[in-house]
């Protein structure tokens, strides 16, 4: 059985950049190949049935979805923290993991579904009451950043971090610098928006506003509001 740990990936996918986090994070060594989502390779339904990425291989066993993945980093290596051991605040994790995709990342993509300048500002309320609630949440956890639980780096901003990153590139460039009202009252809101864009693991494996806006631009044919 090879011993070599492969990596699916594509570079505009927010799922994939959950597990190169997570990766990075534990200094797993991985081979990196890069799907092509507009051209997949017929191979790749071998690797996964339902030719998404991310996907691993490991052990001669493929594993698939994103949340799985970065537990699986977790299992891989716990003394790296992304995890706490104790359950409520393993289970507060997973909560606001859930909280943020099904308010925040929802909102972002009914608007670019439909992308009107007159939809902007039902997108903009819907973000700042969740963000009113996700204060909350950084709060219960910690006073201060600039992770969910503070100091420590968790599983919570590696599956938010990739989803935050792309909808601030998106607000600056393709919503025209729209603000986000929570992130001005809220300080530690703000500060755990900085906090987790700009935490190496996360920006070393970004390619970049540009690339990110472009393919919004190029593929769902969107243009600045
Ligand atoms: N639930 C999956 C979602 C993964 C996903 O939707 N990946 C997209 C790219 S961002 C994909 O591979 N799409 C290709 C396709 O649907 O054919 C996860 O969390 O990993």
């Amino acid at each position: 059985m090879s011993d070599k740990i492969v990596f699916y990936t594509a570079k505009i996918c927010p799922f994939a950049h959950r597990a190169d986090i997570a990766f990075r994070e534990i200094g797993l060594d991985v081979e990196k190949v890069e799907i092509d989502l507009s051209n997949k390779p017929s191979w790749y339904k071998d690797v996964n049935p339902e030719t998404k990425v991310p996907a691993l291989t490991i052990q001669g066993k493929s594993i698939a979805e994103s949340l799985v993945l970065i537990e699986l980093a977790n299992d891989l290596k716990p003394e790296a923290g992304l995890l706490p051991s104790d359950p409520v605040t393993r289970a507060q994790i997973r909560f606001v993991i859930e909280y943020f995709s099904s308010k925040v990342t929802s909102a972002w993509y009914s608007f670019l579904r439909d992308f009107k300048k007159e939809n902007l500002k039902n997108y903009l309320d819907a973000l700042d009451a969740a963000y009113t609630r996700i204060n909350d949440l950084l709060l219960e956890q910690a006073s201060t950043g600039p992770y969910f639980l503070g100091s420590q780096f968790s599983l919570a901003d590696v599956a938010i971090a990739p989803f935050l990153i792309r909808q601030e590139a998106s607000r600056k460039e393709l919503f025209k610098d729209a603000q986000i009202e929570a992130f001005t009252k809220y300080p530690r809101v703000k500060e755990w928006v900085e906090g987790i864009t700009s935490r190496p693991s996360v920006k070393d494996s970004y390619p970049g506003d540009d690339y990110i806006n472009d393919s919004f631009k190029n593929k769902w044919g969107l243009s600045s509001l």
